[in-house]
């Protein structure tokens, strides 16, 4: 039966221009060092500077984002390789919050997923079909934002080379 307390869900009217078209350089709790650009508000375009994946970059993964409060956003989604992400990102507090669900063939082997993704994605959801996916590598660890700039929406030379191949120390700018 229907009461006062039953109602779908009322979602908020949603505004995504405080992370639309922004770079932001992060930081882990464990060390791990990610860049995150998002591009519009299906898709974002990453490089991972450092950790158990250091050296990997990706285009064009299209996310689910929304907005859940004021400074605060979620991203979400799903690799070819078979890996889950969710990021919770606050970039008023410099804040961040991620959940990384590895397959358990990327815990064991890891390098085979550190290249541009783009150029393998056949071999990646082959070695996602072949596994083993479990037991699932869960890792929750809050990030600080580093460095967060608008460099606008929809531009293809944010993230356009490998983390190895940027300047030295590019990647410990800050702001
Ligand atoms: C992040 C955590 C994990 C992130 C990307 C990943 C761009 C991707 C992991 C993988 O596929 O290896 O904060 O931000």
């Amino acid at each position: 039966m229907n009461s006062a307390h039953d109602h779908v869900a009322h979602p908020p009217v949603q505004d995504l221009s405080g992370i639309v078209g922004y770079r932001f350089l992060y930081t882990y709790a464990n060390g791990w060092r990610y860049e995150m650009y998002v591009k519009n508000d299906a898709t974002i375009d990453y490089r991972i500077h450092s950790g158990h994946v250091g050296g990997r970059w990706v285009k064009n993964q299209r996310v689910d984002l929304v907005q859940l409060d004021d400074d605060c956003f979620k991203i979400s989604w799903t690799e070819p390789t078979g890996t889950s992400v969710c990021v919770n990102v606050l970039p008023g507090k410099r804040r961040l919050h991620g959940v990384i669900f590895f397959p358990e063939w990327i815990r064991a082997h890891g390098e085979r997923t550190v290249l541009y993704q783009n150029d393998h994605l056949d071999l990646m959801r082959k070695y996602r079909d072949e596994g083993p996916t479990y037991p699932i590598y869960v890792v929750p660890e809050f990030a600080h934002i580093r460095l967060y700039e608008y460099v606008g929406a929809d531009d293809e030379s944010v993230i356009d080379a490998a983390p190895a191949d940027l300047p030295p120390g590019w990647a410990d700018r800050t702001n």
